[in-house]
């Protein structure tokens, strides 16, 4: 195989970074189907790499794909390839004859090692690792991947990061994240909106999350596995007890501290942010503060509050959001980036959350309890999933789920409210919920609710046992 390196560019490159460009090349392309086609029809691939500067690779960009802007790597293919296959016939004028041998021209690639620096520094790897991986991502470009489509994006993807290790240049960054903070602030909000689909309930009810949910977001780059929290507060039964120590694990288990705040609070740091900030330093785990909810707080509100954290803390990074609408979220990404180990994955992407469908049709039943009775009553709430029974048609698709639940109260008198007058109340709980969980299940859901009294089940250990709250985790 040729790879040819032309460098235009003055300086920042030597020797040795072109020779590690080579083979990169190679090692993209030498697994590839084509590989194996052109060498059973004894032909040699070639492959051109042009090293440009800023204005040059923006004046291609200019002219090949009208993006006035400059890019970090260019790639023009020479042949028909879809997917590492060739899906044109060669023709005589692919084929190029060089004393005896006969090579076939895959395209060029153009890299910008200016770009490819400043790049590198967002991603803290070096120059050379960087142009490394744009030239593994040009080659497979070349074979015909793209990342247009989710299904394409993750097959190339998956083969780049395999070339990348095999390189050894294990550059993938993976790592566990907490998303802590006060009730309420946010963080169930932030966590769908992270992973893009809901496998968290939100109310505008404190203390609604009450077990640690994982959720995993991944990209070319890296897996954050986020950890959602409970809202820490103080215990006064057992069910907080459990609560609490499912936030510490999290802060335990974690490379990367979000502690949520709303960008309207006060300036004023208190007690529980304190002591989550210091433990997380104790343990010398990077923390950043996310501002949350800005498309409701005043802008002006945010500053105090960042000179307030950082100079009590030395913390430097800030991250508003909006986690309802999404603004700024791909800017906290980056930045938990930053901070992460390089590592492998931990999870496959089908894998992106540790909530089954049981659990979630149980925290849907509970997320419409929450929204419609006041006070006190909904915290003495349980659901627990009795009977989940799927219908299948011949092909063994799911065509129907029949789920029965039993929702249990504190109290007789609780139970009353939540039976509502004629069963009205039970019957909209029902009905909102039926709905979510449909969603969740892409078809349709038969759903039976009975209200079970369990007295003072929250600091009741075979009841906690038997709603699944582990009991090393209360006393
Ligand atoms: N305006 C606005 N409201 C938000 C935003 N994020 C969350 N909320 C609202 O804040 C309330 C609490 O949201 P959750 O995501 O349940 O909060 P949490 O921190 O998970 O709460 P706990 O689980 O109780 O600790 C809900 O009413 C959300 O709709 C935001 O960015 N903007
Ligand atoms: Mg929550």
């Amino acid at each position: 195989m040729i790879v040819q390196v032309n460098n235009q560019t003055t300086d920042l490159i030597d020797e040795n970074i072109e020779t590690a460009i080579k083979s990169a090349a190679i090692e993209a392309f030498t697994d590839s189907p084509l590989a194996e086609e052109l060498t059973t029809m004894s032909l040699k691939p070639k492959i051109s790499i042009l090293l440009a500067d800023s204005r040059e690779i923006k004046r291609l960009n200019r002219i090949f794909r009208n993006i006035d802007e400059v890019t970090d790597v260019l790639s023009f293919s020479a042949l028909s390839t879809d997917e590492g296959y060739l899906s044109e016939r060669l023709r005589s004028w692919h084929r190029e004859k060089v004393g005896e041998e006969e090579y076939v021209n895959l395209g060029d690639i153009v890299l910008c090692p200016a770009r490819a620096k400043d790049q590198a520094g967002d991603y803290n790897r070096c120059l050379k690792d960087e142009l490394l991986f744009l030239t593994v991502h040009g080659v497979l470009h070349l074979l015909g991947f793209d990342h247009e489509e989710p299904q394409a994006e993750k097959k190339m993807f998956t083969l780049q990061r395999k070339i990348m290790s095999r390189l050894n240049l294990p550059l993938f960054k993976a790592g566990y994240v907490a998303i802590m903070g006060r009730p309420n602030v946010g963080k169930s909000t932030l966590l769908n909106n992270l992973i893009g689909t809901k496998i968290a309930i939100i109310t505008p009810k404190p203390q609604t999350t009450q077990r640690m949910i994982r959720g995993v977001y991944s990209d070319s780059e890296a897996q954050l596995v986020f950890l959602d929290t409970p809202g820490i507060h103080q215990p006064t039964n057992k069910l907080g007890q459990f609560m609490l120590k499912e936030a510490t694990q999290a802060l335990l288990a974690a490379d990367v501290i979000c502690l949520l705040i709303e960008a309207g609070f006060k300036p004023v740091i208190k007690e529980l942010e304190h002591r989550i900030i210091t433990k997380a330093q104790e343990l010398a785990k990077p923390v950043i503060i996310v501002l949350n909810k800005t498309d409701v707080a005043k802008k002006e509100a945010m500053l105090p509050l960042i000179s307030l954290y950082s100079e009590t803390y030395n913390l430097s990074t800030f991250v508003p959001v909006s986690a309802r609408t999404g603004e700024g979220i791909n800017l906290l990404i980056e930045e938990i980036k930053t901070k992460l180990p390089i590592s492998e994955p931990f999870f496959e992407d089908y894998d992106y959350t540790d909530q089954t469908e049981k659990m979630l049709s149980a925290e849907f039943i509970r997320e419409a309890i929450l929204y419609r009775l006041e006070d006190e009553i909904p915290y003495g709430i349980a659901v627990v999933i009795e009977e989940f029974a799927e219908q299948v048609d011949d092909n063994g698709e799911r065509t129907r789920v029949q789920i029965s639940a039993a929702v249990l109260t504190e109290r007789d008198s609780h139970k009353r409210i939540l039976i509502g007058k004629g069963g009205n109340m039970i019957k909209n709980i029902g009905i909102s919920s039926r709905q979510e969980i449909e969603k969740m299940l892409d078809c349709p859901v038969d759903l039976f609710l009975f209200v079970k009294v369990r007295s003072d089940w929250r600091n009741k250990p075979h009841h906690l046992r038997e709603l699944h709250f582990d009991s090393t985790k209360y006393s």
